[in-house]
Parts: C-alpha cells; sequence; structure tokens
C-alpha cells in the first residue's frame, strides 16, 4: 500500500491527500512533521510529530520536509511532484484528460501555486493562527492579504474564460489552487468579490474528493 508522510495541517501535504481521495487510492498517512504536533506549532512549546529528522527519513527525503510518498519501494518528494506522478500514474483520464497540453497547464497552476499563491499565504497561516500572539504582525498580515487578493484577481480572470482552472473539466490544476482558495475564505479576511472564484468554489467543493481531508477546517485553522 502506497505510504504518505506529512501532516494534514500542511497545505503541501493536502494537495496529495486530495489527489489521493480523487484517484480513490487506499494509503497509509504516517503523521510527520519537525515543527507541528497534536497540539499545534512549536512556537507555542508544543512538540511536533516528528520523524523527519531521523536517518531513516532522510535517507528517503535529505531535506527533512513532508510530503514523501514510498509507492511500492518508488520513493518520492515535492509536492507537486508527487500529485503529477499521482495524476499520470493512477488517473490520467480523470485528473488530466489523458491530454499532454491540458497536463502542462495544469502543471502550470500547480506551480504557480507554490510559487504566488503560496508565499502570501504562509504569512497569513504564521500571523494569523501558528506564532504567539504577541510575535504575530499586523502589517505583516495586511501585506500578506494584499499580496493574496492579486493573485486572486489573475485566477478570476482565468475563470471568466475557463470554467476550470484549465478547461471546462476539472483537472489536477484546480486542487493546488482551491485548497489556497480554501484556506483564505476560511480566515474570513476582507476581500473584494469574485464572481467566477466563487462559482468555481462552490464546484470544487462539492466534490466528494474534497471532503475527504480537505474540506475540514481544524486542518487549515488549527496549529
Ligand atoms: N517544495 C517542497 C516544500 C516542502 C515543505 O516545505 N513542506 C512543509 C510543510 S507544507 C514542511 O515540511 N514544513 C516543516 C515540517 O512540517 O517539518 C514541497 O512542495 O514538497
Amino acid at each position: 500500500m502506497l505510504k504518505l508522510w506529512g501532516r494534514p495541517t500542511s497545505g503541501r501535504t493536502q494537495k496529495v491527500l486530495w489527489t489521493l481521495a480523487e484517484i480513490a487510492l487506499p494509503f497509509e498517512l504516517i503523521l510527520a512533521s519537525g515543527v507541528m504536533g497534536p497540539k499545534g506549532h512549536v512556537s507555542k512549546g508544543n512538540t511536533p510529530f516528528g520523524l523527519v529528522e531521523t536517518e531513516q527519513y532522510r535517507a528517503m527525503n535529505p531535506n527533512g520536509r513532508v510530503p514523501t510518498i514510498d509507492d511500492a519501494g518508488f520513493v518520492l518528494w515535492e509536492s507537486n511532484s508527487i500529485v503529477r506522478y499521482l495524476a499520470m500514474q493512477y488517473a490520467p483520464e480523470l485528473l488530466y484528460g489523458n491530454d499532454v497540453r491540458i497536463f502542462a497547464s495544469a502543471s502550470r497552476w500547480l506551480d504557480w501555486e507554490n510559487n504566488e499563491l503560496l508565499p502570501p499565504q504562509h504569512d497569513m497561516v504564521m500571523h494569523l493562527i501558528r506564532l504567539p500572539e504577541d510575535k504575530r504582525d499586523a502589517q505583516k498580515l495586511e501585506h500578506a492579504r494584499l499580496e493574496f487578493i492579486k493573485r486572486l484577481a489573475i485566477m478570476e480572470e482565468q475563470l471568466g474564460r475557463t470554467r476550470y482552472m484549465c478547461s471546462e473539466h476539472f483537472t489536477y490544476g484546480d486542487i493546488a489552487p482551491g485548497l489556497r482558495v480554501h484556506r483564505w475564505r476560511l480566515f474570513n479576511l476582507e476581500s473584494p468579490s469574485f464572481p467566477n472564484i466563487d462559482r468555481w468554489y462552490k464546484e470544487i467543493t462539492s466534490r466528494p474528493a474534497f471532503n475527504v481531508w480537505t474540506a475540514q477546517p481544524e486542518h487549515h485553522l488549527e496549529g
């Protein structure tokens, strides 16, 4: 059975969890992290799940980060590469219509999420949730909010052109931005209205796979 090391509070692990739910592949989740544990972030004095600093883990993933998978002896790290591997190996039709150009387009939105949506969202998570209250910085939070909104405007435009991020069909390119938009909405910060994103959000969050691991607010708001 496929093994996944990670934690459900990690956005990058969430991308893999959602993808696994889409393809309905049985797997074992092994909780691992150097910074988060069952009670929350180490900056609040909590104990992390650990494992990532062990020799065995470092032999699989020298970065000591999550997620990592082992699929019948094939070990892979880097969340986006894991999602692309799972899509290609298990569900090319479902996750990119078995079309190389749609694959590339979805791959682009996956990398865009990592490069553009994730950095401001990481700052929001830290300054809203994970840092102890006296270490939170309202200015950094506000800067991150505005930066995130700029990126949402790019998604809004795209979703005015296509029903989903890449085409008229759901693809793995909807998973990563979908996860970030879900988190953003749970934060409940002030935002302009984005009607195309609202329409798309309704569609992606009504997917049964979204509700397996990603919907739960505690995976996004606790820590
Ligand atoms: N580029 C890597 C980054 C991995 C990464 O930084 N993961 C975070 C969680 S989202 C992590 O390992 N944080 C430290 C920890 O939990 O120990 C990927 O996309 O997989």
